[in-house]
Order: C-alpha cells, then structure tokens, then sequence
C-alpha cells in the first residue's frame, strides 16, 4: 500500500479502528499507517506536514508543508492539499469518498503530483495541483496534449500520459521513427530528419522529399512510401511552382501521375482523375507541356520539367530524381 510510515495516533485508535476496517483489511497496510491522520465520524482534523491521511468516515485536511505519498478516504473526504513548501503535496486516492489532490505553489515546487480517484470516489485538483492523469490524445498515437485539460477517469481518446510533442500528428511522438519529411518526428529537435544519401527532406505547406536517385517510377513511388509518402500530387499552379523550386538543379523528376489502369484517364496515387478525353477534367489542374500527354500506349507515367511542365514517359525507364510528399 501507499501510507507511510509513522504509528502514534495511529496506535492511539487502533483499538476502535480494527472492527472498522477488517472488512477492508485487503486495501490497507496496516503496519504503515500514517501518524497524521483525520479519524472518525464526520471530524476533520487539520495536519501539517506529514507523509499520508487516513480518514475513515469522516475528513480531513492534511499537509500544510511538503506532504508526499499516500492518502486515502474511506467513505470520507479528503482534502490534502500542500502549501508553501519545497514540494508540495501529492499522491491520494479515495475510496468510496472523494479527494481534494493538489498543491499550491511552493518554494520550488508548484503542483500537487495528482491523485486517483478509488472506487467510488472522484478526484479534484487542487489549486495549483492536477489531480487528473488523463490527457488529450487528438492524433490517436497514444501520446497525450500536455496543453489540453486533462480528465480524471479512464476516457476514450486519452492516455495516461501528456509527452505528445505535436498532438496533431501521429507521425510526431517520443522516440517515433524519423522520416525524411522535414518534421522532428520523435521530438528530437536536434535531429528532425534522417534521409538517405540524394535524398533531403522538406516542409513546405506540408512534407515532401526530393531525391536525385534514378529510378523507375514504381521504384519512386515504393520509396516514397517507405517515408509514409507518396509521388507528389500537384493540385494547383502554386504547387506546380513549388515542385519547380524544390526539384532545383535535378533534371526531370517523377510525379505521381498515371494513366496506367486506364489508358487515357490520367490518376493520381489517390486515383483522383486529372485528365481524361484529352482535357483536363472538372475542376483539376494540369500543366503538360505542348503536345502532352504524347504516348497514351507506351508511356504511362508523369514526368516533371524544370519548368513545370508535364510530360508522360515509360514508367520502367529510370528518371533523374522523383519528388514524394504527405498531406
Ligand atoms: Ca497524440
Ligand atoms: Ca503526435
Ligand atoms: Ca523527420
């Protein structure tokens, strides 16, 4: 159990206490029982300092100074809450009752290290203090939001931890693997990428990696894949530009364009339509040089110019470098 040590009063109300608490004599250490503690019907009694409060029907207040370790309320209230100290008060636990866990600011110390709430029981912070231990796990990679307010129960969506460096990514936690995508994946700022060699990582808008590696384009798209990517997509005139700038002096790279499962509907790895019927369809950008798409039949790939332009060309055929991105 989690009361320390020390047995003056207690030993004073043994005597009383022992029918009292046989029935819960599997929750509790006897031997290590608190010398500070609010015993009783309904009383409170105040302590200061002090490791552990045993309340039993009734309340108490304890720790005025660097109160640490357990406390527990058996059908009573508990309030333990440290004030200035070095350390202020924490642990607790109720059951059957309800516990005050926190702190207020201390010489050094500033919270109260949380509580749990027993069985029946709830918890509530303290001032200063947390008593609630689950966090805001918003990107599901099990790595809580230590900006978000925490829960006290047990809540699908929270953790038990709030170590989450970007909660809007589940890429991004401690110790996560680190792609090539210009982000601190395992929040490691002094390490935000690691890349293999011809490859760089780059966080423009969103993630991309640029690599002057020849390959073939299913060879592209694999290795974008690795990087929890894929060929780049190009929505838009703004992208196109920056696929340009971000290509820089590689001479033509593979982009995710592919007419390959039907012969004259261009797709991009999501299969979203971009041209089909020799015209761009609805709504889509396209930016193929005069003349493209040339070769419906033989060349099934997108090919991207260092001037934005598009051209199609044999998917098997190694291209000079392929760009990869993740929205
Ligand atoms: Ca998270
Ligand atoms: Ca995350
Ligand atoms: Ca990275």
């Amino acid at each position: 159990m989690f009361l320390s040590r020390g047995a003056v009063t207690w030993r004073a109300y043994a005597v009383l206490l022992i029918p009292a608490l046989a029935s819960c004599s599997a929750l509790l250490d006897t031997d290590s029982l608190t010398d500070h503690g609010g015993l009783g019907g309904g009383s409170a009694l105040p302590t200061s300092g002090g490791n552990g409060t045993l309340p039993l029907g009734g309340s108490s207040n304890g720790g005025s100074a660097s109160g640490s370790g357990g406390f527990s309320a058996l059908g009573g209230t508990l309030n333990v809450a440290g004030t200035t100290g070095d350390v202020a008060g924490k642990g607790g636990a109720a059951i059957g009752g309800s516990a005050t866990v926190g702190g207020t600011t201390g010489d050094s110390g500033s919270t109260g290290g949380g509580g749990k709430a027993g069985s029946g029981g709830s918890a509530t912070a303290g001032s200063g203090g947390s008593a609630c231990q689950y966090y805001r796990d918003a990107d599901g990679d099990g790595f809580g939001d230590n900006g978000q307010p925490a829960v006290c129960t047990p809540t699908a969506g929270y953790v038990a931890n709030h170590t989450d460096c970007d909660d809007g990514n589940a890429l991004v936690y401690p110790k996560a693997k680190e792609y090539c995508d210009g982000i601190d994946n395992d929040c490691a700022p002094a390490t935000p990428d690691k890349c293999v060699s011809g490859c760089r990582g780059v966080l423009s808008d969103h993630s991309y990696m640029v690599c002057e590696i020849q390959l073939s384009w299913p060879e592209s798209r694999a290795a974008c894949v690795a990087e929890k990517m894929d060929l780049v997509q190009i929505d838009d005139a703004k992208e196109d530009a920056r696929v340009a700038s971000l290509m820089g002096s590689i001479q033509i790279v593979w982009v995710g364009g592919t007419d390959a499962a039907l012969p004259g509907t261009w797709a991009w790895p999501d299969t979203s339509v971009f041209y089909r019927n020799n015209a761009p369809a609805a709504g889509k950008y396209t930016n193929w040089y005069t003349g493209e798409p040339d070769n419906l039949n033989t060349e099934k790939c997108t090919e991207f110019w260092q001037d934005g332009t598009w051209g199609s060309y044999v998917c098997d055929n190694p291209e000079w470098g392929y760009v990869c991105e993740r929205n």
